[in-house]
């Protein structure tokens, strides 16, 4: 019987011939041997010295321990170990966030990072838009954008949410999507919500309002392209996935389908399970890199600190992930999102930049005023900050934007 060490500390490696991971591990053993049970598990070997093992199967597949950093351990997997043309994104998940998760000998495990050699990442497209392409429909160039989600979550007719639209557009909001439960139920009909809110959006460019608007298409991998098409030719502008629910193959789908000609907005939902754990599960940071090389155009990167979602120190690595000059993909625009309401624009723009996607759903719908001045307010908050001029005195003079610090403060 041949067992071997995987244990390879030190040694040099051709960083752009491994799948490369970093795994932050909770265990009683030593770390070495914590490791050893992950890089085996993952890759060539199991619990015990096998007869079928050749020494060149462990050579040429077999993970490699390339760091070990107090709790954080770097694997390496050979390029050969993927199957990208059939297998894709989720043969990649088993490997690299596979069996690991269960294995009794760690008592947690987290999947912090992944970085991929150009010769897998150059097989994925990412994103067809992405910041550009998106500030290029929406004729803005620079300034952050500025969005809702249609509110109450499910209940709005499509007439309804149509109406919705068109006053977030006209308070001079840029953005607006369906939420992440709302699909195809009885009291709106995709096919009627769709075509509702297309004329909102011919309507507000009539009067010189450029506006986009996420269609929630997230359904089973047999329909989802289907659908995409349907609702592009219902007149949708853009559609969303719910990439955790959907899987990341979904999205790719919809990416690649070259009868989609409209950018693709990503939600996280379900997300938290997984990464909101410390010391378990995978963090947002490996979702990202991959939501964008599987071509999504926008995504949730959380609020930065400033929101009601968890994230904060986080969310700026995913904000980096969506920006960074990774392997030629265009970038994504970075969408923050999760209990934001004016007071807090300025904050997020300090912590983003000026390419992000601020969004508020409550922030907008619960404004004392309704959703046109609640839209109006948000835009302000942008254009205050845009200008740097402090929430509190560009509000002097605008009282929606008064309206909306009165009622929820600045943080
Ligand atoms: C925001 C939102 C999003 C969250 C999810 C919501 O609404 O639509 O789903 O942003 O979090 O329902 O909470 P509010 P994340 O503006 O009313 O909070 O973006 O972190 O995935
Ligand atoms: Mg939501």
């Amino acid at each position: 019987m041949k067992s071997y060490s995987y244990m390879h500390k030190g040694e040099p490696y051709d960083e752009d011939a491994f799948v490369v991971c970093k795994y932050r591990v909770a265990t009683d053993l030593p770390i070495e041997k914590a490791a050893e049970a992950i890089a085996a598990e993952q890759s060539t070997g199991t619990w015990t010295g096998i007869s079928t093992l050749e020494d060149d199967v462990f050579l040429k597949y077999g993970a490699r321990i390339v760091g070990i950093d107090g709790d954080v351990v770097t694997i390496a997997y050979p390029e050969e170990d993927f199957s990208i043309e059939v297998g894709g994104i989720p043969q990649i998940l088993s490997v690299v966030a596979g069996n690991l998760f269960g294995l009794d000998a760690l008592k947690g495990v987290r999947l912090e990072d992944v970085s991929f050699p150009s010769g897998i990442a150059k097989k994925y497209k990412g994103p067809k838009f992405g910041v550009d392409g998106i500030r290029k429909a929406l004729g803005r160039p620079e300034k952050p954008l500025v969005g809702t989600i249609v509110k109450p979550k499910i209940g709005l007719s499509p007439k309804k949410t149509a109406e919705y639209v068109y006053e977030a557009g006209s308070g001079g909001l840029t953005n607006s999507k369906d939420d992440e439960t709302l699909v195809d139920q009885a009291f709106c009909p995709i096919e009627d919500r769709t075509k509702a809110v297309a004329e909102s959006l011919d309507k507000l460019k009539e009067e010189g309002r450029l506006m986009l608007h996420a269609v929630n298409i997230s359904t089973n991998g047999d329909k989802i392209v289907e659908l995409a098409e349907d609702v592009q030719s219902w007149g949708a502008k853009q559609v969303m996935i719910d990439v955790i629910t959907c899987g990341f193959a979904a999205v790719q789908a919809v990416a690649e389908d070259p009868k989609i000609k409209v950018p693709i907005h990503v939600h996280r939902t379900m997300h938290g399970a997984f990464t909101k754990d410390p010391l378990h599960g995978v963090s947002m940071l490996p979702i990202t890199r991959l939501v964008r090389m599987c071509g999504g155009d926008a995504l949730h990167i959380g609020t930065l600190g400033v929101g009601k979602m968890a994230g904060g120190a986080a969310d700026k690595s995913n904000l980096g992930a969506c920006l960074d000059a990774e392997h030629g993909h265009k970038s994504v625009m970075p969408v923050a999102s999760g209990g934001v309401y004016p007071g807090i624009v300025s904050d997020i723009i300090k912590a983003a930049g000026l390419d992000v996607q601020i969004q508020a759903g409550g922030g907008v719908a619960g404004h004392p005023g309704g959703v046109r001045k609640g839209a109006t307010a948000m835009s302000q908050a942008v254009d205050a900050a845009y200008d740097g001029i402090p929430a509190a005195k560009y509000a002097e003079s605008r009282p929606e934007l008064k309206a909306a610090l009165d009622k929820w403060g600045s943080k």
